[in-house]
This record gives structure tokens, C-alpha cells and sequence, in this order.
């Protein structure tokens, strides 16, 4: 049985409600919301904290007990493994655990289940670092160096994981084929962020990438998407 008070040190900043619940400590970054778009989606009860980057929430010691690489998102599931609780950060390995834990939006074994992980990988190795740096070069305070050579570099190599990433999709309604998974989950909020918050669609020639804008807009229309990509508040 889950115990029904939180005891880690985070519960002193970001009080539970609920502790039975599962606490989701976010903001609403393309990170941030691939987990309450996959919470949303499996329909888990939890309890979400926003951790304020404008008063640097995330370097607090209470955040750092969690989360010692300072980074959004991370969680406590008061019934982990075992029925003990499990602290978890890094967006991909909270994506494999949830889907591990509620048996939804990944193949429980067989190839289906590493391909899923193939392109999680892809993802986190590829679209969200690569697309982040864009974003510093184009959006936020690079975008004031002289030399475009770095944004340039970030620029091509947006275009060539969107190459992939629009190959893959051919013929295909999500990344894995018929199935939508956590793959899905974890690339669609950064392709969003990309054309959208980042407003580099021009910048990367993105009209060029069809079955991506036509998944997008399947993906953004899913009802728990709608309600994930708000959470936190
Ligand atoms: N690989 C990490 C990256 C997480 C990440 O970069 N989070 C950003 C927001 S999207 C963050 O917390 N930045 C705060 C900081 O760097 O201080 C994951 O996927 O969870």
C-alpha cells in the first residue's frame, strides 16, 4: 500500500494534496508536458507542482533533492514497484515507466517494443536537444550573435532529423504505424514548440515536411494533449 504521507523533502516547498497520488513536479515546456500528456492519456490520478524557472524554482534544495541535474520534469509515485515509492526524473525514463506501469502507449515486449524505444531515443538524443539549441540561436539570447554559423549548424541538423522523422511517417498515422505511443508523446510537443513558441517553421522550410504537419495536427487534436499541454497551470 502507498503511504499517505509524502516524507521526501520536496513535500516541504510543493505541499501534497493528495499524497496518495502520484506528484508531478513540471512546467509547461515541450518537456514538461510530455508527461502530463502521457498522464492525461492513461488517465492516472495525480497531482501536479509548477516549478517556477522566474524565481528559479528548480535550484532550490528541495527541487535538487529530486532532481539533482536542476531539470523539469520529475515525479514521485507514492505506489511504485514493489508498492514502494519511486522517484523518477528524466522525461524518457518517466514515459518507459509509466507505460511499463499502466500497460498503454507501448508493446509490452517483441520488436514493437525496442522500435518504440528506437524512436523515443531518436528523440531524446536528436529532436529535443537539436531543436533547443535552435531555439537559443533563433529565439533567445544567441539570436543576437553576429555569426549565424551556429544557428546555421542547429538549423540543418533540425531539418535533417525532420527528413527522418517525415520518411518515417509515410504511409503511416503515428510514428510506430497504427499504434500511438510514447514515441508519439515525446517528439509531437517539441515539433510543436518548434513552429510555434520558437517560430522557426520558415527558418527550417517546415511546408516541406508533410506527413509531419499532418501527424502534428492529429496529435495537438487529442482531447488529453488539449488538457496536457496546460499542466501545470
Ligand atoms: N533530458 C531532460 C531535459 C529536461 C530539460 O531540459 N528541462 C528544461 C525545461 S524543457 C529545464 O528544466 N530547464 C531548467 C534549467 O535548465 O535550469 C528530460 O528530457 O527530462
Amino acid at each position: 500500500m502507498p503511504t499517505a504521507r509524502l516524507t521526501h523533502p520536496i513535500a516541504a516547498k510543493w505541499p501534497a494534496q493528495h499524497p496518495e497520488r502520484l506528484q508531478l513536479y513540471s512546467l509547461a515546456t515541450p518537456n514538461g508536458v510530455k508527461v502530463s500528456i502521457m498522464l492525461e492519456e492513461c488517465g492516472l490520478p495525480y497531482e501536479a507542482h509548477k516549478v517556477d524557472f522566474g524565481s528559479n524554482d528548480q535550484l532550490s534544495p528541495a527541487f535538487l533533492a529530486l532532481n539533482p541535474n536542476n531539470k523539469i520534469p520529475a515525479i514521485i509515485d507514492p505506489d511504485g514497484p514493489g508498492g514502494a515509492p519511486l522517484r523518477l526524473f528524466e522525461s524518457g525514463a518517466i514515459l518507459v515507466y509509466l507505460a511499463d506501469k499502466t500497460g498503454r502507449f507501448m508493446a509490452r515486449d517483441g520488436a514493437a517494443r525496442y522500435e518504440t524505444l528506437q524512436w523515443l531515443m531518436f528523440q531524446m538524443s536528436g529532436i529535443g536537444p537539436m531543436f533547443g539549441q535552435l531555439g537559443f540561436f533563433h529565439k533567445f539570447a544567441g539570436r543576437d550573435y553576429e555569426d549565424k554559423r551556429p544557428r546555421d549548424r542547429y538549423v540543418a541538423e533540425s531539418q535533417r532529423l525532420l527528413r527522418v522523422l517525415d520518411q518515417q511517417l509515410e504511409g503511416r498515422a503515428w510514428i510506430m504505424g497504427e499504434d500511438y505511443t510514447i514515441a508519439d508523446i515525446a517528439t509531437f510537443p517539441w515539433v510543436r514548440n518548434l513552429i510555434g513558441f520558437y517560430g522557426a517553421g520558415e527558418l527550417v522550410g517546415f511546408a516541406q515536411f508533410g506527413n509531419v504537419r499532418r501527424v502534428l495536427d492529429a496529435f495537438v487534436a487529442r482531447p488529453a494533449v488539449q488538457r496536457g499541454l496546460k499542466i501545470p497551470a
